[in-house]
């Protein structure tokens, strides 16, 4: 175990770390009862010790009874927080980061459930962290990168999203609505997390805006995604909207709004105090 002591102004406050906690794979779903038991089996059969945490919003197909009956198969592993409803990706990743930083995680992950990212590169995008990125993307528009069975119409979509992205913001991410992600932990901590603005795929864009703006490292690592085979996409037009006006609304901010100084975190509000550690201890 190691214990962090923190200090900002005069508050101090110790942080109990436990070594064991260094990987998490924050899984949202909504009504994912087709995949949810092959993802979490997927993610432990790679044997590389990641912890999962599925945030579930009420799926009324029971999803989170699933989850439940895995418990004792991957105990101290798998956990679940629920939410009353749907509320939207981008909060329950919010919630799952939270989450993940008051635990102590070092570096966590977003994957959704359906195997649109293949687990099996989570490994790959861990290294782009722990050699030295902040945030590393699982990108599919950069060489090596590929969707498959996505008809031409959500290809053009997401493709024209990420032009459209990176000629209004100049963010040199070349999938910036990347949903598979691995953010090392100062990163999340750096981030006013209460002042992330949006939900969908302009929530994927927002948080590595913020990264970026903060200054940290954004590493693209190749992966290949698939199209779901199972269970219903929860994509709609509201989300669309949501990014289209979102990511002219970042420029907007980042222009004449300061954006930088309002997405920083200046003070003990992602869960714990997060300030450099002026002293950390080693115990074991
Ligand atoms: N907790 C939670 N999870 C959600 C919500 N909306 C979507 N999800 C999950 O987020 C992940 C991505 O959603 P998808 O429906 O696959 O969205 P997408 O990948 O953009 O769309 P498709 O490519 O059509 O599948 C999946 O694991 C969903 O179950 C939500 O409101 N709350
Ligand atoms: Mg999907």
């Amino acid at each position: 175990m190691i214990i962090e002591i923190l200090h900002t102004n005069s508050i101090f406050a110790i942080k109990y770390i436990d070594k064991d906690l260094e990987k998490l794979v924050i899984i949202p779903t909504f009504n994912e009862k087709e995949n949810i038991a092959s993802i979490i089996d997927a993610v432990f059969l790679l044997n590389q010790q990641f912890h999962v945490l599925i945030i579930d919003d009420g799926s009324p197909d029971g999803t989170a009874t699933i989850v439940k009956s895995l418990y004792s198969k991957y105990s101290g592993q798998l956990f679940l927080e629920e939410r009353k409803g749907k509320l939207g990706l981008g909060t329950a990743y919010i919630h799952g980061f939270r989450w993940a930083l008051q635990k102590g995680y070092q570096f966590i992950f977003e994957m959704d459930a359906d195997f649109s990212h293949n687990p099996n590169d989570l490994q790959r995008l861990y290294e782009a962290c722990k050699n030295g990125a902040g945030v590393a993307v699982g990108s599919r528009y950069i060489k090596g990168g590929a969707v498959e069975n996505w008809p031409a119409n959500r290809i053009a979509l997401s493709k024209g999203a990420s032009l459209y992205t990176r000629i209004i913001t100049w963010m040199p991410v070349k999938d910036p609505t990347a949903g598979f992600v691995c953010y090392r932990k100062e990163v999340l901590e750096a981030i006013n997390l209460s002042g992330i603005n949006f939900v969908g795929y302009a929530f994927q864009i927002e948080m590595k805006f913020a990264s970026w703006k903060l200054g940290f490292k954004i590493k693209e690592v190749p992966i290949t995604f698939k199209d779901r085979k199972l269970g219903d996409s929860k994509m709609n037009k509201g989300i669309i909207k949501e990014g289209v006006l979102g990511v002219l609304k970042l420029r907007w901010m980042s222009l004449f709004k300061n954006y930088r100084s309002n997405v920083k975190n200046t003070y003990s509000n992602n869960t714990h105090n997060v300030e450099q550690p002026e002293i950390v201890l080693e115990s074991k």
